[in-house]
């Protein structure tokens, strides 16, 4: 983990060659290999190949790092096959819709301004403990429907990944804390209901009878887990940038539909989840070469986005692109449940930045970058200190 040696904006391309020349790329996960699929095109096709390339399998295995050694409670609807999927993306689709709604807009701006206001006191911040990772977390409160705004705290004190201590590796222990912690929460909502994603999942009705509490556990732990570094990473490079290119900035102001293409090239450039795994169910073939039946292959969503066959120069950020077919999201039956969520986030994000920031000072920072095989991917940033000052 090095200072950075280029721009802190910058996120280079760490799969350019092998996507352009094998199209497959290959890395070893704790003895669990992965051969990664890294076109855009194959990667659509395999998503949406349930039949072949499943995320039913062993509970863990459908995330690089694999997460077989570290829980056991199937996340829902994450790790489920059609037919079975549907259900329970229906379940919970809906709620996580809410953050579509002016209102909740609204409630997530607040959030960002505090956050705002508090980084404009001139002094030097680190983004991602002290303005990402409070934002993420308090925002969580609304995806969750909670009344209980002091809780993010406690979400805060985790620090950035909940299976994962600083800069280490899957740790098992920290793992435990969230577990036990949902389960007490669980209990919570079902001796006091009220209106919170807990006490919805304990009262809805799928196909006839209750859900039990191992499959809410595994709804709230994807609800958690899945949306804490990735939103983090999004929103302190997203800060990177703007700092670095304060006029794009600007060129968003009171232009909604310019800030929605932004939004989309923010994600597709900075792909905050570079993959995910699926399980082969019978042996298959992927760029002329082999996928042997019970091996992984992974949706290579970060080099997807910058498949050159599909985007026109993949590695500048264009808020003026027109077509703009990202992964950064998934693609068909898995497709991200928070992007709303995340969405909004970043709309609001924006907005408020454009009201109340007159420039952003980057000072330092340590890249966080993934070693994968051969490849090493930054994904953001494990520290990143940076002055805000107010709008004239
Ligand atoms: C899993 C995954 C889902 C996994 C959308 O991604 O995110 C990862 O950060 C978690 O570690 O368990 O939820």
């Amino acid at each position: 983990m090095s200072e950075c040696p280029f721009k802190k904006s910058e996120f280079p391309d760490a799969f350019a060659e092998t996507r352009k020349e094998k199209g497959l790329g290959y890395m070893d996960d704790q003895n669990d290999p992965v051969q990664m699929v890294m076109r855009l095109r194959d990667l659509r096709k395999c998503a949406h190949d349930w039949q072949t390339y499943s995320s039913a399998g062993e509970v863990g295995r459908t995330v690089v790092p694999s997460e077989v050694s570290i829980r056991d409670t199937r996340q829902i609807p994450f790790e489920v096959d059609p037919p079975e999927h549907r259900p329970y993306r229906d379940l919970v689709e809906d709620w996580f819709k809410r953050p579509m709604k002016p209102e909740y807009h609204e409630k997530v701006k607040k959030i960002i301004d505090e956050v705002v206001d508090a980084a404009l006191d001139g002094k030097e911040l680190d983004v991602v403990s002290e303005f990402a990772l409070l934002i993420q977390s308090r925002a969580l409160t609304l995806l969750l429907n909670s009344s209980n705004y002091d809780e993010s705290d406690v979400w805060i004190g985790w620090g950035t990944h909940v299976f994962r201590s600083e800069g280490e590796d899957l740790d098992g222990d920290k793992a435990a804390l969230l577990y036990e912690y949902i389960d007490r929460e669980i209990d919570r909502a079902e001796a006091n209901p009220c209106g919170d994603l807990y006490s919805v999942l304990l009262e809805s009705e799928f196909e006839g009878r209750k859900l039990t509490k191992e499959e809410i556990k595994g709804v709230m732990i994807l609800t958690f887990a899945g949306g804490r570094d990735t939103v983090i990473n999004f929103i302190t490079n997203s800060i990177a940038y703007f700092a670095e290119n304060f006029d794009q900035l600007l060129t968003l102001k009171d232009d909604d539909t310019a800030v929605s293409r932004a939004i989309e090239e923010l994600v597709r450039y900075f792909s905050p989840l570079t993959q995910l795994a699926r399980v082969a169910t019978k042996d298959a073939e992927v760029c002329g070469s082999k996928i042997e039946k019970d091996t992984r292959i992974s949706l290579c969503y970060a080099a997807a986005n910058r498949d050159e066959t599909v985007f026109k120069d993949p590695n500048v950020v264009d808020f003026n692109r027109k077509m703009n077919p990202h992964v950064a999201f998934g693609f068909s039956t898995h497709s991200c449940l928070g992007n709303q969520h995340a969405r909004a986030i970043m709309r609001m994000l924006i907005k408020s930045l454009i009201e109340k920031v007159g420039r952003i000072e980057l000072t330092g920072g340590e890249e966080n970058i993934e070693e994968l095989g051969e490849y090493r991917r930054k994904v953001g940033f494990n520290s990143l200190t940076a002055k805000f000052y107010p709008v004239d």
